[in-house]
């Protein structure tokens, strides 16, 4: 087990940091209490397959990425970005993340069979469904979206029903896909992580004990040191606060 995380591919993709930048200075983006972005799982996976990847050395989000160098390469505008040292570029988290897994096949992170590979990719989807709802309800509490009671309640109905439909599907096992970690383990814990600093709150967590225990499984795995944030606190979820009149 030792040999496969301290393997080393001659390997140098270029991903931008997305935490530093959106934290930081951007935080229209996401509020500076989220504890995750899409970096995090990309460089989770890479850091088990034993991928090095490297950084750029400046990069200045909002104005590099609209930059006609960046565009050229990554029609999209958006981060995260891949660019190998072969030249091969893609955008897009999952397939950054999938092609990041793929690399290290013998970390086992895609599955061991195409039934496996089909099953990865079906939590990751559903994943993406639910932080979908996560972004919408950020959106409607900051006032990104006109807030309406309805759609903060769909939007919040829709996000739970995905989480609890994988935390039924954890109820008996330990892992999404058969009996090892692999990249949708990563993905669901990374981005269940993220709604922990807007409405997945003690009361919401309590509901959900097997995607908790999940989540703290694969974080916490060694490999993983220094990767993920500590596990935020938050007492309530977050409710809207109307905008005083005449700002
Ligand atoms: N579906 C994309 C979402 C990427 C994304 O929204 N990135 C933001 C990070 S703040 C971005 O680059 N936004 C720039 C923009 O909206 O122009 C993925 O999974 O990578």
């Amino acid at each position: 087990m030792k040999a496969l995380f301290a393997k080393f591919l001659d390997f140098q993709g270029v991903m931008s940091e997305a935490r530093v930048t959106a934290v930081k200075k951007y935080t229209c983006c996401w509020p500076a209490e989220v504890p995750i972005v899409r970096a995090e799982f990309i460089k989770a996976t890479a850091a088990f397959g034993g991928i090095k990847i490297g950084y750029p050395t400046s990069y200045v989000h909002w104005e590099d990425n609209y930059k006609e160098e960046f565009i050229n390469k990554f029609p999209h505008s958006k981060i995260p970005a891949w660019e190998g040292k072969d030249g091969f570029r893609l955008f897009e988290s999952a397939p950054i993340a999938r092609y990041t897994a793929g690399l290290a096949p013998e970390a086992g992170l895609l599955g061991t069979n195409g039934k496996e590979a089909a099953l990865v990719d079906q939590w990751v989807h559903l994943i993406e469904e639910v932080n979908d709802f996560t972004e919408n309800i950020d959106e409607v509490l900051d006032g990104t979206l006109p807030y309406s009671k309805s759609l903060h309640s769909t939007f919040v109905a829709g996000q739970l029903r995905g989480f609890n439909t994988i935390n039924g599907h954890l109820a008996t096992r330990t892992f999404l896909v058969g009996e090892r970690i692999t990249l949708t383990d990563i993905y669901v814990a990374s981005l269940f992580l993220r709604a922990y600093g807007i409405d997945i709150a003690t009361v919401e967590r309590a509901k959900l004990p097997h995607l908790m225990r999940h989540m703290e499984t694969v974080i916490n795995q060694p490999v993983f040191e220094g990767i993920f944030p500590p596990i935020p606190t938050l007492e309530k979820a977050k409710a809207y606060v109307a905008p005083k009149k005449g700002t």
